[in-house]
């Protein structure tokens, strides 16, 4: 167990990263702001939304409903600075190894650099290598686009189904649904993640092999779901195609793995290269985003990396006290380490973002959930917070009665597209009316004293304490560069805060062990004899499954 707060000073005399100096008077802080309601806040400063709120490009964050002060703003700059988040940044853009345990470089920033500055790793600059894929894959999807690109039997291809997992599926996925409005119109994207058999079947069913292009995404080249719907997919396209030789015009490969490509019988011609400083969280902006290239052409793709990289400029420029992902993450860590919150929520007022919570589970909970800090040290603090979320006014229906009158304190982002992609401006004002209503509603509450006066029953059910926090971030409108930048913002949060923490957010030792485990009880799922090496509960699983399953096979 870890304490909620950053309560305890540690024993041996060396500071750890929550026992800096500022977290003592942050302790103090937080004791005086437990008791303020935001509503005082809100009364006492007319000017409140203008000191808390923060506009970069078409990005408007406005953080006025959180449980601060300028005091706990000051503070929460001073803790960054204490944790060297500056120093951090820097070793992040020079391409040091910052991913200790891996000892990689982290450079997610160096393929979006459309400023095209040098980026050194081992000496050597990537960008030529990096806009070389860039290149490649514009052209490469420009043949398929157009319809240049055309499968065995000379049709053109309708349909681009991307085999891929994790890192190499979540991203590309996410983008290529909020950019539908930008797709092509003989296009569709498909993705196919899950082992379960029925993704892949029910997705196969109604497409066919003649137009059919698939994009086999993974870093490795080895993890098992992927290899195994990769495969299934070959010998589907393989029933009807009949020729290995064909299997060019219809599979292409994106991975840093050359050699396995080529063992599976793609040519290495057809394979979109990446590096291992990108990490699969972090590479839906290398040859991982082959299929958004598809879906929505280079031109898109690169205002993609530009909006991102337009964040990664303000990122590491402006001054910690106005930079929006240090803003993001110092609010996170007041919260999760002061406050005891333990999850933070994704809430999308816009249809088209509705895959970005799922997004963002990945990319914060694979970074920051670590109980072991960079240096091997087990942490005594809270690190990453549970991230969850869905569309918020879905969650409205659902959900929200939690967020307003639960026990738990849940800090929540709101993202809201001021622009929408439809003509339907009666949906859009319900929609953007609801978002500032929520967002009050959590803010303000509704007193004893008010809801007596609205209703005389059951006032104590009726009563909202408020004071629950929120950001609202509103893009112009959802166009790939604003997410770009709102990609990139949580990224560089994700970042600022594992710095905080003295983690290594680049790692994921969670995930290899997974990658581990199942391969050895896989062959015993059919063993002849009753299995005996795991505990009794494994053993008796594997046992009953071994008893009640009818083995399938076949395409
Ligand atoms: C991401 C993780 C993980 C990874 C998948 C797929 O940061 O490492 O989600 O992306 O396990 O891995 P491959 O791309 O190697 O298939």
């Amino acid at each position: 167990m870890v304490s909620s707060v950053f309560a305890k000073e540690k024993q041996d005399g060396m500071p750890g990263p929550l026992h800096r100096p500022v977290c003592r008077q942050l302790r103090a802080h937080h004791a005086v702001m437990a008791a303020v309601h935001m509503r005082d806040l809100f009364a006492a400063d007319p000017a409140r939304f203008e000191r808390f709120s923060l506009q970069v490009g078409e990005l408007l964050l406005d953080y006025s409903k959180n449980r601060i002060t300028d005091e706990t703003m000051s503070l929460l700059v001073r803790l960054a600075e204490e944790a060297d988040v500056a120093g951090w940044r820097e070793r992040m853009f020079g391409g040091d190894k910052i991913n200790n345990t891996e000892n990689r470089a982290v450079l997610h920033v160096a393929l979006r650099n459309r400023s095209n500055h040098p980026v050194r790793v081992d000496g050597e600059d990537v960008m030529p290598k990096v806009n070389a894929v860039i290149e490649r894959m514009g052209a490469f999807a420009e043949r398929v686009r157009s319809g240049e690109w055309r499968g065995y039997t000379g049709e053109r291809i309708t349909d681009i189904v991307n085999i891929g997992i994790g890192g190499s599926d979540l991203g590309p996925q996410m983008v290529v649904q909020a950019l539908k409005p930008y797709r092509h119109p003989r296009l569709k994207v498909h993705f196919i993640s899950n082992i379960d058999g029925a993704h892949v079947k029910e997705t196969l069913e109604s497409l066919n092999p003649e137009t059919t292009l698939f994009i086999v995404s993974s870093k490795t080249f080895t993890t098992q779901e992927t290899m195994t719907n990769a495969h299934y997919a070959r010998a589907w396209f393989l029933a009807q195609s009949q020729a290995e030789k064909h299997i060019a015009r219809h599979f292409v490969a994106v991975s840093t793995n050359r050699e396995a490509v080529a063992a599976f019988g793609i040519d290495p011609a057809n394979m979109f290269e990446f590096w291992d400083w990108v990490g699969g969280r972090y590479s839906l902006w290398s040859a991982i985003g082959l299929s958004i290239v598809l879906a929505v052409g280079a031109e898109r793709f690169v205002e993609l990396l530009e909006g991102a990289h337009a964040m990664d400029e303000h990122f590491r420029h402006a001054p910690l006290d106005r930079n929006m992902p240090v803003i993001l993450a110092l609010l996170g860590v007041w919260y999760n380490n002061f406050f005891g919150a333990e999850s933070h929520a994704i809430l999308p007022y816009d249809h088209y973002l509705r895959s970005l919570p799922a997004y963002l589970e990945q990319a914060d909970m694979e970074s920051n959930g670590k109980s072991v800090d960079r240096d091997g040290n087990v942490v005594d603090y809270p690190t990453g917070a549970i991230v969850w979320g869905a569309t918020g006014i879905n969650g409205q229906h659902a959900f929200y009665q939690l967020l307003h009158q639960g026990t738990k304190i849940i800090p929540a982002d709101f993202i809201v597209s001021v622009e929408p992609h439809t003509n339907l401006q009666a949906h859009h004002d319900i929609l953007i009316a609801n978002f500032l209503a929520q967002t009050e509603a959590l803010m303000r509450g509704r007193t004893r004293e008010e809801t007596q006066a609205q209703t005389g029953q059951f006032v104590s059910h009726k009563v909202f304490d408020g004071n629950h926090p929120s950001n609202a971030i509103l893009l112009q409108k959802l166009t790939p560069h604003a997410l770009g930048m709102l990609i990139a913002l949580y990224e560089h949060k994700i970042f600022v805060e594992g710095v905080i923490w003295n983690l290594n957010s680049y790692d994921q030792w969670g995930v290899e062990l997974g990658k581990q485990l199942a391969s050895r009880i896989l062959p015993e799922l059919h063993a002849d004899a009753p299995v005996g090496g795991h505990d009794a509960s494994t053993n008796a699983l594997i046992n009953y499954y071994r008893r009640m399953s009818h083995p399938r096979t076949g395409l």
